[in-house]
Parts: structure tokens; sequence; C-alpha cells
């Protein structure tokens, strides 16, 4: 596993701090209020008591966001860059304690928390810096949008985090950002990481609680833009919550991304990107390759490659760097997924799962999960199951994967396989979906915007795109006069 010390570290971070957190407003940590419990999803066993924040603790956050504001802007692009670049060196020199920290709180395996999650955090911070000290020459015309309210999933807590107070900050922002229920630990150490890094009082408030607080945030006027990454179902919310209300919004959200593999492809290389694109991070993954549609002549022998590397893949003890599947984040999500899979089962799809995979006995867990013969409107080949279970599919012809790949709801991302260049650069732009990749898969960069297309949601992270999320657009006249010669 990770070096004990880290271990040690983070037991030692949850420790000092009576494992009861209050929140983080104006670079002063409130007595922990009415608590909830976050606990390790891989045993079941609680992990420390947060503070459910009240809708007067979110007032109390957005008034110090409001005062710290003017002088945030002020500061200017290279004064922004300066405190950004020491937060993305702390977070790298403090990554081995942020990793064991998201294992323990997510259950996600301490392979991705160090080797993807926390370099992908760090990018994010030192990618920013650099806008910032971009912005004046680059958006001459905007200026930044004030207050902005955050809220974010459990899936990445850390990644999420970066992806929204990242260009938040950098574009002149100040922010009231809220983890999800399920996850806030490593936010919370996060705060601490802005305090060294020099941010000043109000620029980051972070507020734990439920969907209430989340609620709060949105409804509060001080607010005057929203960012959330979360369901369809609660982005609708949202959306009709904000509606009227003058309040940017940009939302990120579920996801039913197809994975089609042609019979000119490497199969051997799309086997491998299967993997990574449907059993990282257990599948709870927004852009997962949840639905397999691969092409009739060769779908016997991906099939059989998949399977025999399905029963190789190791589930067990997320601090276990030889693990490959980890713990999913709640018991209520296994339940959900479990159901998904038995509905299937008894409407008479082939369900695959290596029979050699052992399930611990306590904590959350699912084995890695192939569905044949799924109808193209079953509930498996429709729904975000947000687990590690893909569901596969067969095409004929160009024209039929894209009108298969086309068939949801949803439009965030989708992997074209062939070593036929022409092919795959002819069906990716017929494909709607705000990343189509092409013989890869879950290429992330924070130069490269994400996001979605119908209920996937709008708005994009990362990159110059990313930025106008942040900014408004100000008038000629609105600009400072030039100084006269
Ligand atoms: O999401 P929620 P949940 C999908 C995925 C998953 C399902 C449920 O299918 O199984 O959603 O996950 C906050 N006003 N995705 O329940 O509820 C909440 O506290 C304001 C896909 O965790 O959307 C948390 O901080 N905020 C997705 C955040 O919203 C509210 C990632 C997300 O929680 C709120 C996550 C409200 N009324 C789930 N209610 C992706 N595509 O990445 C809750 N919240």
């Amino acid at each position: 596993g990770p070096a004990p010390e880290s271990q040690k570290e983070a037991q030692a971070w949850l420790e000092q701090r009576g494992r009861k957190f209050g929140l983080f407003i104006d670079n002063a940590w409130s007595e922990p209020g009415d608590v909830f419990a976050s606990t390790n999803p891989a045993d079941g066993k609680p992990l420390a008591e947060l503070t459910q924040a009240t809708a007067d603790d979110v007032d109390r956050a957005v008034q110090a966001a409001r005062r710290a504001q003017p002088a945030w802007a002020a500061l200017g692009g290279h004064g922004r860059a300066k405190i950004l670049y020491a937060i993305a060196r702390l977070m790298q020199k403090h990554a081995r304690l942020f990793a064991v920290l998201e294992t323990l709180d997510n259950g996600k395996t301490i392979r991705e928390t160090r080797d993807a999650d926390l370099p992908l955090v760090a990018r994010h911070f030192y990618h920013h810096a650099g806008w910032a000290q971009l912005l004046d020459e680059e958006f001459p015309n905007h200026r930044p949008v004030g207050v902005v309210g955050q809220i974010v999933p459990w899936n990445f807590p850390l990644l999420m985090l970066a992806w929204k107070i990242a260009p938040a900050l950098a574009a002149g922002n100040t922010v009231v950002f809220k983890p999800a229920e399920f996850t806030p630990l490593t936010a919370l150490l996060f705060a601490e990481i802005c305090v060294q890094a020099g941010v000043p009082a109000g620029v980051v408030n972070i507020v734990t609680g439920d969907g209430r607080t989340g609620e709060a945030i949105v409804k509060h006027e001080g607010i005057d833009k929203l960012a959330f990454t979360g369901s369809t179902e609660v982005g609708r919310l949202i959306r009709e919550a904000t509606a009227g209300t003058g309040k940017k919004l940009s939302l990120e959200l579920g996801g039913k991304s197809p994975y089609i593999v042609f019979e000119d492809a490497d199969i051997d290389a799309a086997v491998e990107g299967l993997v990574d694109s449907i059993w990282f991070n257990q599948g709870q993954v927004c852009c997962a390759g949840s639905r397999l549609l691969v092409q009739e002549s060769v779908e016997e022998r991906f099939l059989k490659k998949l399977k025999a590397r399905m029963d190789n893949l190791r589930l067990g003890s997320p601090l276990d760097k030889s693990m490959d599947i980890g713990a999913l984040v709640d018991p209520i999500q296994r339940q959900r997924i479990h159901g998904l899979v038995e509905a299937a089962r008894s409407e008479g799809c082939e369900i695959y799962q290596p029979s050699a995979c052992e399930i611990p006995a306590d904590g959350s867990w699912f084995p890695p999960t192939l569905i044949m013969g799924a109808s193209t409107s079953a509930a498996v080949a429709q729904a975000e199951i947000f687990g590690p279970v893909l569901v596969a599919m067969s095409f004929r012809t160009p024209a039929e994967a894209v009108q298969l790949a086309n068939n949801t709801v949803y439009g965030l991302a989708a992997c074209v396989w062939s070593e036929n260049i022409s092919l795959a650069l002819d069906v990716a732009p017929q494909i709607k979906a705000g990343v189509v990749w092409i013989n890869t898969a879950n290429q992330f960069d924070a130069a490269c915007g994400f996001g979605g297309y119908k209920e996937s949601g709008y708005g994009r992270e990362g990159g110059r795109e990313g930025l106008y999320e942040y900014l408004v657009p100000v008038s000629e006249d609105a600009r400072p006069a030039l100084p006269s010669l």
C-alpha cells in the first residue's frame, strides 16, 4: 500500500482535529454545529463528523465572500497568480496525504488518487495561475462575475474542487464551495492549504452539508453565479430555482457515453481502453464508457477478450496499491446498482461477472459486470448506472453505430476505435457529445474545455472556454480610460 507514513499522517490529521469539523468561513473555523458522519466505504466505519451548514451559515459565508471580492479582483492577475501557484505547489507537496484521505473518504483506489486525481488537481491550479497572469491581455473586455456558489458530487471530490475553484479565483471571483456530504474531508484539508498559500480571508469559504445546504446556496441573493456538477435531477431543480434571477449558471450532469469499436480496431488496445473507460473509479464517472457498441463481425472475439480481462481485475482494499477496483462511495449506490442489474437479469439479459472476484464482507462493493442482450430501450441501456456495469450491444454499419450512439438523452463523451482514421474522423463529429476520444479514453487536461450537450448540461470547464463561465463582458465605456501621454 502507500507508505505507512502517509496513512499515519492522514489519521493524525483527523485525530488532531478531534475527528469533528466546523465550517471554513472568512479564513476561520466555526464550532461544529449539527453534525453528520462521513464513513469509509471500504469498511463502513465512521471517519469524521461534519457540520450540516444551515441557511444562516451559508449567509455568513456569502457575506464574507462579498466583502472579500473587490480586493481580490483589485489584486490583479499577477497577484492572484502568485497565490494560485502557491496552492499548486502545496498540493504537490502534500499530495500523498491528500491521496490517502481521498481514498479513505471515497473508497477509490490509491493508485487512482495518487496517479490521476492529485496530479490533475495540481495541473489545474498551475494552468489557471497562468490564466490569471494572461487575463488583462486575453480578456480586456471582461470582469469577474462576483461571488460564485459551487456544488460538487462525491466521485472526484478534490478534482471537482480544483475544476471549480481554480478558474473562479483566477478570474477574480470569490467562492462559497460545498463538497458532497459523502466526501467532504479533502475540501477541509484544502481550506488549510488556502491559508498557508496566503489566500485572503473570505475568498474561499467551504460549507459542508447535504442538499439542504446546497439549496441555501442556490437560493441566496448574494450569489452571482452557480456552478454545479451532479445528477441531472438536481441540475434541473437548480435551473428552475435560478430561472429569472439573473444568476449565471453552468451545469455538468449525467452521461451514458458510447464506446464504439469498429471491426478494424486494434482489439487488444480497445479492450484495455474499455477497462479504463468503464472500470476507472468503479464506473462512478460522468463520462464513463458505459455503453459498448461493437461491430457484429468482431463482437464474439471482442467479448471473449473482454471477459478474460475482467477475470484479471483485482478488487479489494483501496489502500492496497495493486488493486484495480475499490469500494463504491456508499451502500445506497450499491443498492441502486444492484437493483438495475437484477432488473436486467429478470428481463432475460445475460450477465457476466468474474467468478473468482471475492467481495469483502464489510463496506459497499460491486463486482465488474457486463450485461449482454439488453434492448436499446431497457433501463440499463438508457439510465446512468454510475457503477462498474457495462452494457454491450452490436451494430452492423457506421450509420447504425452513430444512430445507437446518439440514442440517449445525454451527450457528455464518446469513444471511437478504428485503425481507419478516415472512418473515425467521419464518425466522431456525428456524435453529439462534448468530447469524442479516438483510439483512447479518459484523456483530461486543464487546457481543454469539458462539458456536455443535451441533458448532460451546459457550460465548459477548463481552458479558455471554461474561463468565460467566470467572467462577464463589460462595455467599452466601462473600461478604465487609457492614461493620456
Ligand atoms: O447526486 P446529487 P447524488 C448521478 C449518478 C448518481 C446520482 C445520484 O447517477 O448515482 O446522480 O448521486 C448536492 N440543491 N451523478 O445523489 O444529489 C449534493 O449535496 C442543491 C452523476 O450524489 O446531484 C451534492 O453536493 N444542491 C454526476 C451534489 O448536489 C443539492 C456526479 C450532487 O449530489 C441538492 C454525481 C439541491 N436540491 C451524481 N440536492 C456526474 N455526472 O458527475 C443535492 N445537492
